[in-house]
């Protein structure tokens, strides 16, 4: 039994621009208000610290997801889109769909693309050395996921790029309606048909995941309704996320050049330098949990039907948890930090997007001396994703 505590509250705005620009100084002020500190702005609780944030995702039961993992609480709105069977549910429910992506996605099922993966990190890391400069967000971080993920699914090759939209739509939609969300809205409604026609199985090759997620409602582990939902979940998570992941991998090593040293001299810490990347830039910095009774977290008290906003990147950063974590090192012993997740939830495609970190990191590490940024780095802004619009860099 802990204490009852007076609630903390902030006026903090974890959707403004002046949040995205600088957050880490707002996480501090976070984490250090409170277990729990009351936003006025949004009338919705937030969580900063690592114990508390862990907690939370390991709390399906209190802290649930079938109202929505945005600020929406379905239970009142009608939701943005037909909820994900995945994302948006609780246990049994979720467990349906997520076994069989467990399946489609495991490291077994995955290995067999390992050669294809490092064979188009080096192709096009060759390429871009041969051009001098290039523009790493999108001529490295997003044309490799668009490459090979869209292959691994069984997609055509056209119209791959409104992917890009897609997602940033989606990631936007679990903020406020805020202008980030309509500008988001408003660039991608003709994706949105897309992606529904895209999870069919008449869209999808014979193999890959697609065929997998099809295969698995003949065995009837989903039904064949379900199926191309599953198949939607996986085209919505599958790229913004890794897009952001590996512009975040390339912006630290373009940054902190004693790190690329080290990679370069021991080209097998690439895993271990996207794992660090994840970790210190949180490509998914929040989602939310809706409470399903009172509880308490740290000892304030939290009422049934609230929102709780978690900040899975002020916790990667806790003092509390890692030592000088504002520190971007691929030695540091990481494991345990909030960048896919925990718990029920845990991101089930992490095999996959670890897959594509070593490939280009391995490929970079190998073939350029050192990475220098040579123009204005632009971030870009969205209520979920942290990532960057433009990293103009020279590779040497
Ligand atoms: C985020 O649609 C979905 O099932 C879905 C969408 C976004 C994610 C996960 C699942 C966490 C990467």
């Amino acid at each position: 039994m802990s204490a009852t505590l007076d609630a903390p509250s902030s006026d903090i705005d974890p959707f403004s621009e002046a949040f995205f620009a600088d957050p880490h100084r707002f996480h501090a002020t976070l984490r250090d208000a409170g277990p729990a500190v009351r936003l006025s702005v949004y009338n919705i609780w937030a969580v900063a610290g690592y114990a508390e944030v862990h907690a939370m995702l390991h709390d399906w039961e209190i802290f649930s997801s079938a109202r929505g993992v945005g600020i929406q609480d379905f239970a009142r709105e009608k939701p943005f889109r037909l909820p994900s069977l995945v994302l948006e549910t609780d246990p049994p429910k979720h467990d349906r769909a997520r076994n069989v992506l467990n399946k489609v996605l495991s490291p077994g099922n995955m290995r067999g693309l390992k050669a294809r993966f490092a064979a188009e990190a080096d192709a096009l890391v060759a390429r871009l050395l041969a051009a001098g400069t290039c523009d790493a967000v999108t001529d490295i971080a997003e044309e490799y996921p668009l490459t090979v993920f869209p292959d691994a699914v069984g997609m055509p090759k056209e119209n791959r790029r409104f992917l890009l939209p897609y997602g940033n739509m989606v990631f936007n939609s679990f903020g406020p309606q805020n202008s980030f969300f309509t500008d988001a809205v408003r660039d991608a409604g003709v994706v949105f048909d897309w992606v529904q026609r895209q999870s069919q199985r008449d869209a999808l090759a014979p193999t890959g995941f697609g065929a997998d997620i099809h295969a698995a409602a003949d065995r009837g582990e989903i039904t064949h309704e379900e199926a191309p939902m599953v198949v939607r979940s996986i085209l919505t998570a599958g790229v913004d996320t890794t897009v952001s992941g590996l512009g975040a991998a390339i912006y630290c090593l373009a940054r902190y050049p004693d790190q690329f040293a080290k990679l370069r001299a021991d080209p097998t810490l690439a895993r271990a330098a996207f794992e660090e990347a994840v970790r210190y830039e949180t490509p998914v910095q929040t989602f939310f949990r809706t409470t399903t009774r009172d509880t308490e977290i740290g000892g304030v008290p939290i009422a049934e039907g609230e929102k709780v906003l978690m900040f899975l990147g002020a916790a990667n950063r806790d003092p509390r948890r890692f030592d000088n974590p504002d520190a971007y090192d691929i030695t540091r012993k990481n494991a345990g930090h909030v960048g896919f997740g925990s718990g029920v939830h845990e991101c089930v495609g992490q095999v996959f997007a670890r897959m594509e970190g070593e490939a280009m990191l391995t490929a970079l590490a190998r073939g350029v001396t050192a990475m220098e940024i040579c123009g204005p780095v632009k971030r870009r802004y969205n209520n979920t994703l942290r990532g960057l619009a433009s990293l103009p860099i020279r590779l040497h």
